[in-house]
């Protein structure tokens, strides 16, 4: 009989509701609430992008269809994935204890993020080992990165082509891409964190194999707290490079996130376009990974192999 191994897929988590913004916000503040006017601020953008992000749906449609792609791949073992996320239910340490009430003995993880920081990906892994230490069980072989997977390359070079190629030849010239992730706090730096060159890494990996001739590595969303953040920061950045480089087409490539959620929908979408559109440049932006089987056959590579290692 095929032995029964839980997939445990975790990811950032977002809010469900309007209501779920305060607790969700706390959540990702270490239990702090947020003072009325951060809270007001975060709110009006979820209220920009449609009233809830539609993140949950993204997240749980890529999980059934890792679960079911691993599934038809494999004959000596079937997967039963369970869903843990990082600052909304179903928490990491929820999902844990239900593969141990399952009985699963063996496991693997993956976080739904490419790049790895210890701010990141090694909270994911710490919180669901520690929870699977605590009960004794399950084993869980987690997965570091898989930014310079090549299947996750040819999905963005592909969407970068097909992006470059709906842009008037003539406007080609000015036209630079910029590969972003999500900022985190400069003391990263100090650590030796490999997230900034896991990130350049992709955007080299990308412009190699779609052949950009122009691309530049930036930082977005950053956190508002005082501490310095990593940058530059892709407004500061756009900026310089249409008034230094004379850059008039900008296309965002998000690479650091894999759905559609607010980051890429207010950041990019939103705050992106609008300083564009105040210099009269043009904004482009690939779509992003979602449920693309191409996608999720990348991510079932990353799991297979990290079972046998
Ligand atoms: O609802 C949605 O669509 C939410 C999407 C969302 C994703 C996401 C991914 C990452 N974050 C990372 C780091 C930080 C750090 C702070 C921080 C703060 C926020 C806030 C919201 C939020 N994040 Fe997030 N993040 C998403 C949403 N994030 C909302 C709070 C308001 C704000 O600052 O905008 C700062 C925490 C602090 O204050 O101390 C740090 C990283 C990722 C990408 C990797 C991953 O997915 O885990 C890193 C999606």
């Amino acid at each position: 009989i095929a032995k029964k191994t839980g997939l445990l897929v975790m990811a950032y988590g977002t809010p469900r509701s309007p209501e779920e913004i305060e607790p969700y916000y706390t959540h990702i503040r270490h239990g702090r609430k947020p003072p009325a006017e951060l809270l007001e601020d975060l709110k009006q953008r979820y209220e920009m992008i449609g009233g809830v992000s539609p993140l949950a749906r993204i997240t749980e449609e890529q999980t059934k269809a890792l679960e079911k792609e691993l599934n038809s791949r494999s004959k000596d073992r079937t997967f039963q994935a369970y869903l843990g996320l990082k600052h909304t239910y179903p928490f990491i340490e929820e999902a844990v204890r239900k593969m141990k009430e399952d009985q699963i003995e063996e496991a693997v993880s993956i976080v739904l993020a490419p790049h790895y920081s210890t701010l990141s990906i090694q909270t994911y892994n710490d919180r669901a080992n520690q929870e699977a230490e605590k009960l004794g069980g399950p084993k869980i072989k987690t997965v570091d990165s898989w930014h310079d997977h090549p299947g996750f390359i040819r999905l963005w070079a592909k969407r970068v082509q097909e992006t470059l190629s709906a842009i008037p030849e003539e406007e080609r010239d000015q036209t630079v891409v910029i590969f972003t992730a999500h900022s985190l706090p400069e003391k990263i730096l100090k650590m030796g964190d490999p997230y900034p060159d896991q990130l350049k890494e992709t955007a080299k990996l990308i412009a190699e194999e779609a052949k950009i001739p122009h691309y530049a590595v930036g930082w977005q969303s950053a956190g508002r707290t005082p501490e310095p953040w990593l940058g530059p920061d892709v407004l500061d950045l756009t900026r310089e490079l249409y008034e230094q480089k004379g850059y008039r087409s900008f296309v965002y490539c998000p690479v650091g996130f894999v759905a559609d959620h607010l980051e890429v929908l207010y950041d990019n979408d939103i705050e992106c376009k609008q300083l564009t559109d105040e210099l009269n440049a043009n904004y482009y932006r690939p779509p992003m990974p979602n449920v693309d089987p191409e996608f999720i056959r990348c991510l079932a590579d990353v799991v297979e192999k990290r079972l046998t290692t």
